[in-house]
């Protein structure tokens, strides 16, 4: 894809320059790959991905970065900036084992995990790894480490025949079958195949993607509540588990098949209706705000983020209230001209505003002045652009590719 063959930026930010630095001081050599890969942002369409419906994501302009190279044993040693330097090492002759405490070796392991099997050859790696994703925030670090680790090894193997949609796949199935969350392919997506500018209208039954460009003079606001979430959290795979006792009950395959008219001519659980109920109708939002982006209705846009906010809060119950007072700050400030929600999957984590730029001195201010965490602290804010999906490249720049 255009954005795999891409050239990373120039210059290099200082995060990528830092894990080129490191992998030559560690390894006395330096590396032959370079990948980054980013966060991402959900504008709507939540938990609609694992019920095959649809989702409207950005990915980022803040990134993972990894630094990479081959080794002559089988052995993966990585080495992980952000976490005070901590190391990993492990073998890919079998599967690798848990870490005991989970965390970003966990996803290390799992991802490559996935990957080895398909290698046409066997191979070792080292990786030094940073980014300014920020972490346990909802804005998907562990889907950018993924999808850099698939971008980098696939370089490195010379590998290229899996393309974004299988390598999100295989990312997906690390959370599933490896760290044990149940969550949908939206992350993954997003980071493989981000588009600067633009959102991605991501069909998640057929994976087809649709780049929907950002109206011009926006720009997205990420304000973090500073309430801790954590994806492998029992409620995320009891959400998923109440939807697919309704599609079970609707008899369709997935809530995706289902419309209100169905619903109503059910017996469930109130709690199992309201969340079907929020499936199907964050699956119509997402449609509408497609066209409204596209038609650079604003006020429409506002309004269907405004409703979806309440669905997850009133039928979802994925919000908490710092994170609905938030919402709501952001939205006075949004008013006609942009509109804001909860972002991810819930419990906490992030808001995401899409504004006119001129209204974020404003924003900045409204968080100062009407916003603290239960701990008493302000909003985190990340100012955002759309940027480009994951890529890999040869390093040094100007080294033949394999
Ligand atoms: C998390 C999951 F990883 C996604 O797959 C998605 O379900 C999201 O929550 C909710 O929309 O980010």
């Amino acid at each position: 894809s255009s954005a795999a063959s891409s050239a990373l930026p120039s210059p290099l930010p200082p995060t990528a320059e830092a894990v080129v630095r490191a992998y030559t001081e560690r390894h006395g050599t330096a590396p032959t790959v370079l990948a980054r890969a980013p966060g991402r942002v959900n504008l709507i369409g939540e938990h609609t991905d694992y019920n095959d419906g649809f989702v409207l994501p950005a990915a980022i302009d803040r990134d993972t970065w990894i630094a990479a190279g081959p080794r002559t044993d089988r052995d993966v040693d990585a080495l992980a900036l952000d976490e005070s330097g901590a190391e990993d090492r492990f073998t890919l002759s079998a599967t690798p084992p848990h870490f005991e405490g989970g965390g970003w070796r966990d996803h290390v392991r799992g991802t490559l995990a996935q990957l080895v099997p398909l290698m046409a050859q066997p191979v070792g790696l080292n990786l030094v790894i940073a980014g300014d994703v920020p972490m346990g925030a909802g804005l998907s670090s562990s889907a950018s480490l993924a999808l850099g680790l698939l971008r980098a090894a696939q370089q490195i193997t010379g590998d290229s025949a899996l393309n974004g949609k299988q390598l999100a796949r295989l990312a997906q199935q690390a959370e599933n079958r490896f760290v044990g969350c149940q969550c949908g392919i939206m992350d993954q997506l997003a980071s493989a195949e981000g588009r600067p500018g633009h959102a991605l209208l991501i069909d998640c039954r057929s994976l087809d993607t649709r780049p929907v460009s950002l109206p011009a003079g926006t720009t997205l606001l990420i304000a973090h509540s500073r309430v801790k979430r954590g994806l492998v959290d029992s409620a995320y795979n009891e959400r998923r588990a109440q939807c697919e006792q309704a599609a079970r009950a609707l008899g369709v395959p997935a809530l995706r098949d289902a419309t209100l008219e169905m619903l109503a001519g059910v017996q469930l659980e109130d709690k199992v209706f309201r969340r079907a109920r929020h499936i199907i109708t964050e699956n119509t939002r997402v449609l509408e705000a497609t066209e409204a982006l596209q038609a650079g209705d604003l006020v429409r846009l506002g309004a269907l983020m405004k409703q979806s906010h309440a669905s997850m809060r009133d039928d979802f119950e994925i919000t908490v209230p710092a994170v609905d007072q938030l919402a709501a700050l952001l939205q006075d400030v949004a008013g006609d001209q942009g509109g804001a929600r909860m972002t991810g999957g819930g419990f906490g984590g992030c808001c995401i505003a899409l504004l006119k730029k001129e209204l974020v001195p404003q924003a900045l201010e409204a968080l100062e002045r009407g916003y603290r965490s239960p701990e008493g602290l302000p909003a985190l804010v990340y100012l955002c652009e759309a940027g480009p999906g994951a890529q890999a490249q040869a390093w040094p720049v100007g080294t033949a590719a394999a």
